[in-house]
């Protein structure tokens, strides 16, 4: 067998690595007590964890300005290290007024507890929309990591040196958690010289697998599988049953070659500059050798388009792989070649041969309406795992979400369907109307755009707690912003079906109808900040429905919906 190690390098780090410092933590947690303190977001909370334990080595804490703008520029801290992902702690502007540049700050999990104590060092507003251009290589929203960026990132950055107090708590998978200490030290008592990582945010099929014993045969090494279960790509399978599906396919390995470990990281979906990062984690767990096969990292926008070039990725790690001390295993995608049988990369398929391959989308299809998936494809362990989290739509939780002008007609299409769908009775039905929900819901907000966002993310998080557990959900506020009703179809569809219908009712329409007499009030300046009026509506384009209750009647607009829940499947035919 081939061997190809370099010796694996250990950081230069004091504590091994990491930035806990265990006989510092008691006095660290009484000083935390007096300290203004932030509360984490998950991914503030993922890049932490990442900071303190190592597998962000050398990055002390979270980024200054000088490094900030640096990585964005030239892909490298102010130093001249490689390093290709800003790591950045966003506050509100609130926050960011309530503190100073020297001041020391407790960042708190979610659920509380103080993890660390930074050093602020620098405050300062970023040009997102920069930064998006240079870190992702475009501004359009489609992008996952600009969406983020643009839409779901505080207003003002914060970095200093962390110290740290503990790591955040994890109540799964215990067994499966390991900080690049552990990991390291595992390889070492195992005698693993040689280790390979492979990076994934899906569940594994055979052309994984296989995929992955060709890197352990060319490097001569053992294999970490090495899931990112952080935050990955919206519409991703969860990570629970992604790793019942890595725990399912252990077997097919030869006994004692692989190790399963989780990694916490939240990923941009960088791409080039993901995949580079991806590379220098995986250096700092302990990898000698780092798989980066085709498009890794890489987005589609909503035509299906990808951000990247397929080999873009491959050929930025390759540039700098000396400096990386890390090796790249490469690879082009791998198919099923069904005249022989076998898997291969596409490069070395025989000219004619018939290849056969199923998409993510394609595979989400065939889960979806409950049909075969073929067994070339993947393991019966794994596809019953995913049936098992995936049923077909007839069995899902939905939520259709009205959007439209008052008095376009919305509260009573949505009036009809809950009654026509309660009368087909295959699950219970919520009606989350505009007016309810600000009554019992939301009745101490306005109509400002911070206020109706707070309004609909309220109404998007009970809308998903009701699909997740297979209800149907009918909304019908206004929502008049693109970027809410996305995050909301986000929250939703992990756990079920999302349908976006647009009521499309002209606003001359809406206006003679005035419903309540609030148009009229609107423009006899009674009302100020009036949808339509002088308040802005940002019609969708992702909606699966448009309907115009100027020509449809209620009883028929709630059939045109009915017979697209039917035709998708979430309704008998
Ligand atoms: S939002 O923007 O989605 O939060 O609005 P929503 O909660 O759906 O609004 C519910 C009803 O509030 C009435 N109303 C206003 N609408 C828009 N702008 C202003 N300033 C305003 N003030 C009161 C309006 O009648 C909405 O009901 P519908 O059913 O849409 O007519």
């Amino acid at each position: 067998m081939q061997t190809d190690h370099q010796p694996r390098e250990e950081p230069a780090f004091p504590h091994g690595g990491h930035l806990l410092d265990k006989p510092k933590t008691k006095k660290l947690k009484q000083e935390a007590v007096y300290l203004p303190s932030w509360d984490l977001t998950q991914r503030q909370v993922c890049d932490l964890e990442l900071l303190l334990n190592g597998a962000f080595f050398p990055l002390e804490g979270f980024m200054g300005k000088a490094d900030y703008a640096s990585v964005c520029e030239r892909l490298r801290l102010s130093n001249g290290t490689l390093w290709p992902i800003p790591i950045t702690l966003d506050v509100t502007e609130g926050f960011a007024s309530s503190i100073s540049e020297g001041d020391r700050i407790a960042l708190r999990h979610p659920e509380g507890m103080v993890l660390a104590v930074m050093a602020v060092t620098d405050i300062w507003k970023p040009d997102r929309l920069a930064e998006a251009e240079a870190v992702f290589g475009t501004t359009n929203e489609d992008h996952p990591g600009v969406f983020s960026l643009l839409h779901q990132t505080n207003p003002v950055y914060i970095g200093g040196r962390l110290e740290g107090i503990e790591l955040p708590p994890h109540h799964t998978f215990k067994h499966l958690r390991h900080t690049p200490a552990q990991l390291r030290a595992k390889f070492q008592e195992l005698g693993w010289e040689g280790v390979v990582a492979f990076q994934t945010r899906n569940p594994m099929h055979r052309a994984h697998v296989e995929l992955t014993k060709r890197a352990m045969e060319e490097t001569g090494g053992n294999l970490l599988i090495h899931p990112v279960v952080g935050r990955t790509s919206p519409g991703d399978i969860d990570y629970f049953t992604r790793v019942r599906c890595y725990e399912a396919v252990l077997k097919y390995y030869p006994q004692g070659s692989v190790i399963l470990s989780l990694l916490p990281l939240a990923m941009r979906m960088a791409g080039p500059r993901e995949a580079l990062w991806h590379a220098i984690i995986r250096k700092n767990y302990g990898a000698t050798h780092f798989i980066v096969g085709r498009d890794h990292a890489g987005p589609k926008d909503r035509n299906g388009n990808p951000f990247y070039e397929p080999y873009e990725a491959q050929e930025l790690v390759e540039k700098h792989e000396k400096e990386l001390g890390i090796k790249m295993v490469p690879f082009q995608e791998m198919v099923y070649v069904a005249d022989l049988g076998k898997y291969m990369t596409r490069d070395e398929v025989p000219e004619g041969a018939k290849i056969l391959s199923i998409s993510g989308t394609e595979l989400r299809r065939l889960l979806r309406e409950g049909k075969r998936i073929p067994e070339w494809y993947s393991y019966p362990e794994v596809i019953e795992a995913l049936r098992r989290e995936y049923p077909p739509r007839r069995q899902q939780g939905f939520t259709v979400f009205f959007t439209g002008l008052p008095s376009s007609g919305k509260s009573t299409v949505a009036q009809v369907l809950m009654t026509k769908l309660m009368e087909i009775g295959t699950r219970p039905v919520t009606l989350l109307d505009g007016d309810i929900v600000r009554k019992h819901l939301s009745s101490e907000l306005g109509f400002s755009k911070r206020d109706r966002d707070l309004n609909i993310t309220r109404i998007g998080f009970v809308a998903s707690e009701i699909t997740k557990n297979g209800g149907i959900a009918i909304c019908a506020p206004i929502a008049p912003y693109d970027a809410t009703r996305r995050q909301v179809r986000e929250m939703i569809s992990q756990y079920g079906g999302f349908i976006l219908v647009y009521v499309a009712t002209p606003l001359e329409v809406c206006e003679k109808r005035d419903r309540k007499g609030l148009y009229a009030k609107a423009r006899a300046g009674l009302i100020k900040g009036f949808t339509g009026i002088d308040d802005p509506y940002e019609p969708p384009e992702d909606a699966e429905l448009v309907i115009d209750t100027a020509e449809l009647s209620p009883e028929e607009a709630a059939e045109r919906i009915l017979d697209y829940l039917r035709r998708e499947g979430y309704l008998p035919g």
